[in-house]
């Protein structure tokens, strides 16, 4: 199963590792074959290359839209070798045998990240580089195809440690990475199109990403797991630079996500905002004129879950808020930027990852959430709302004063991260109980309660902060005895989306305690 490379083809885009690779192949007595610009940067570098037109007798035509689409180039990747039939073919047609083939693709997903036109865009488009691609990884037999410079090590090195010989074993592991790289650029691709058409919902869908890295495992110790990268441009955990700490695990990046989500929805012209997250639910959020005074009100919500947090800020972090955080336990920050004395104090805790994003996410942004289910995958836009927009409605007798009002907002903006049945209370733009995840509404709002209670003792305050508070909730009130357990907890406004038929119960129950209520008329429900 070893075959002797003779013959290399190289038509890349991304010239990173090229020399090195073609100096070794070189070294090996291989004959390289190249495309136009591959063609130049190889000579460049002082080595012996032949067009690729040498192979065809055909120039590069249309703008290189076509320089490797001719029978000589695909005959000399399909032939079977072994199969004199075969043989015959590119004996009479004077077909040249091609053993390796080392292609990287026009930038498509990086052109489109980029922001280009539509047209150029289009134009980033390869159909060359595919069509090779796939031929010589179905003819991985005799071929062997490398689409990525990372592999050029690898191929070297088995190339170097067998007279200039591949085994099959290589071959065909390098032949699944081809194929799962031409898949994912025309996933791409198709998702691009799709979008560009206004279909929201794709009849063949197809999901783009390409393995970042392989997490040590999943949720679980004893599931594996790897991240995949969409190349979209969205500052997140994705895109982020890791400036220092440990590699994250698939929890981190999860929580990460969570938490860099939702201070995305607060607009660091208007204020500073800190949300600490656990189990991809905030334990803490807050508002306020920096980062640091920010921090200590998300801390103060939930002191003990903070522990072993991700915290998430949406301003640049400054050495302040930097010397509050580390006196915490923390495994993640995210953050647009950082000041370097920011840095400097968080170098000191060597494990603790530091992610910088360059931005913030835009809440309005469109996008699409994908979930696997049993068999199936579900899709949906992305939860795009935001409290701002919304027409409130002041359905109580009471009106909510500014002040209620501004925390009421504040609180469902929160609510909308907040795994359902969620209820949050708030109060001077900060968290003070957050019920998260339970099967029924009520049980979230004791929750959320006891919690404000165990913050105030942890505090040693005298009564728990949800006194003289306000209240969200991600979905109705099916019933009163939700809202009434808010009153007990000291409520004195709620904010909710109404739409319950019992909508008239929950609001005479209002009326009664003096509460000011605030219809939004949009659910929030995340699971
Ligand atoms: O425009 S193409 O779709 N038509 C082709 O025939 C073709 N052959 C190779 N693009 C084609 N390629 C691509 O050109 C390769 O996939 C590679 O990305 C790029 C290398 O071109 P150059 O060597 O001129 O820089």
């Amino acid at each position: 199963d070893r075959v002797r490379v003779r013959r290399a083809l190289l038509s890349v885009s991304d010239k990173s590792g090229l020399d090195d690779l073609a100096k070794g192949l070189a070294a090996l007595g291989v004959e390289l074959v190249s495309t136009g610009g591959t063609r130049k940067a190889l000579e460049a570098a002082g080595l012996a290359v032949r067009d690729v037109s040498d192979l065809t007798g055909f120039p590069e035509i249309m703008d290189g839209r076509v320089k490797t689409l001719h029978p000589a180039v695909h005959g000399g990747l399909l032939g079977i070798r072994a199969d004199p039939a075969h043989a015959d073919a590119m004996r009479t047609h004077d077909i040249a045998g091609i053993d390796l083939l080392v292609v990287n693709l026009y930038p498509f997903e990086a052109t489109l990240a980029g922001g280009a036109d539509a047209a150029t865009i289009v134009e980033n488009v390869d159909i060359g580089g595919p069509a090779m691609i796939r031929a010589g990884a179905k003819n991985h037999g005799y071929v062997t195809v490398v689409v990525d410079p990372a592999d050029y090590g690898e191929l070297l090195a088995a190339l170097q440690a067998n007279e200039g010989e591949t085994d099959l074993a290589l071959r065909r592991r390098l032949a699944a990475r081809a194929f799962g790289r031409t898949a994912a650029y025309d996933a791409a691709v198709s998702q691009w199109f799709a979008g560009a058409v206004g279909d929201a919902m794709p009849r063949r869908a197809s999901f783009a990403g390409t393995l970042a890295e392989e997490l040590r495992y999943g949720e679980n110790p004893h599931q594996s797991a790897g991240f995949y990268k969409t190349g979209e441009a969205r500052p997140g955990v994705a895109t982020a630079r890791q400036v220092q700490g440990k590699a994250l695990s698939y929890n981190n990046i999860n929580d990460t996500d969570a938490a860099f989500e939702l201070v995305g929805e607060f607009d660091p012209d208007r204020t500073a905002a800190v949300a600490i997250i656990k189990h991809a639910n905030p334990c803490g959020v807050a508002e306020g004129p920096d980062l640091l005074a920010a921090y200590r009100q998300a801390l103060a919500c939930d002191p003990v879950s903070a522990f072993g947090g991700i915290v998430a800020l949406n301003r640049r972090l400054d050495r302040a808020a930097a010397e509050a955080i580390v006196q915490v336990f923390t495994e993640v920050i995210i953050a647009p930027d950082a000041d370097p004395d920011a840095v400097a104090i968080i170098a000191a805790k060597k494990n603790l990852r530091l992610l910088l994003t360059g931005g913030l996410p835009d809440p309005r942004a469109a996008g699409r959430f994908v979930k696997s289910v049993a068999g199936g995958l579900l899709v949906q836009s992305r939860d795009a709302g935001v409290v701002d927009d919304l027409d409130l409605k002041v359905v109580t007798k009471r009106a909510p004063s500014d002040t209620e009002l501004a925390d009421l907002k504040f609180a469902f903006r929160v609510a909308k991260h907040v795994k359902s049945n969620a209820i949050v209370y708030a109060r001077d733009g900060a968290t003070v109980g957050i019920g998260a995840g339970q099967m029924s509404r009520v049980d979230s709002a004791r929750i959320a309660a006891r919690k404000a209670e165990d913050a105030a003792k942890a505090l040693g305050l005298a009564e728990p902060l949800t006194r003289g508070s306000v209240v969200a909730s991600d979905a109705f009130f099916p019933f009163a005895d939700g809202l009434l357990s808010a009153v007990a907890a000291g409520a004195t406004a709620v904010i909710q989306p109404g739409g319950s038929i019992r909508d008239d119960e929950v609001i005479a129950a209002a009326d009664d305690n003096d509460i000011a209520m605030v219809l939004t008329g949009m659910r929030h429900f995340r699971h």
